[in-house]
């Protein structure tokens, strides 16, 4: 007798793995840090040359904000703080914040 094989239809399951959201770095604009001293922090903590430097601290102070750049949640938060924290411990207001990525 002739046997029949029934074979089940294979089915492939893809995984889908996101990206984890980015969160933006956030410079907000005060009337008591000197600009020089932020530039300064700008350029300590997030790497940047003197003119990004300069020209975050500029629109940040025009504008009242400034995305200075984005990371993971992680390491956002820990760079807003200790950027926050170098202005604090000059007695200065200068305030870092973090929020996500749209
Ligand atoms: N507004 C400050 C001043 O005039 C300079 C400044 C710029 C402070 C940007 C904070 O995020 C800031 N001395």
């Amino acid at each position: 007798m002739a046997e029949t094989t029934i074979t089940k239809p294979k089915t492939k399951t893809r995984t889908r793995t996101e990206r984890p959201r980015l969160h933006k770095v956030i410079l907000v604009n005060d009337d008591y840090t000197p600009r020089e001293f932020v530039v300064t922090v700008l350029k300590a903590e997030f790497r940047m040359t003197e003119d990004q430097a300069h020209k975050v601290m500029l629109t940040a102070h025009q504008r009242g904000v400034c995305v200075v750049a984005v990371f993971t949640k992680d390491i956002a938060e820990t760079k807003a703080t200790r950027a926050t924290d170098a202005g604090r411990a000059k007695g200065y207001p200068l305030l870092f914040t973090t929020e996500p990525e749209e």
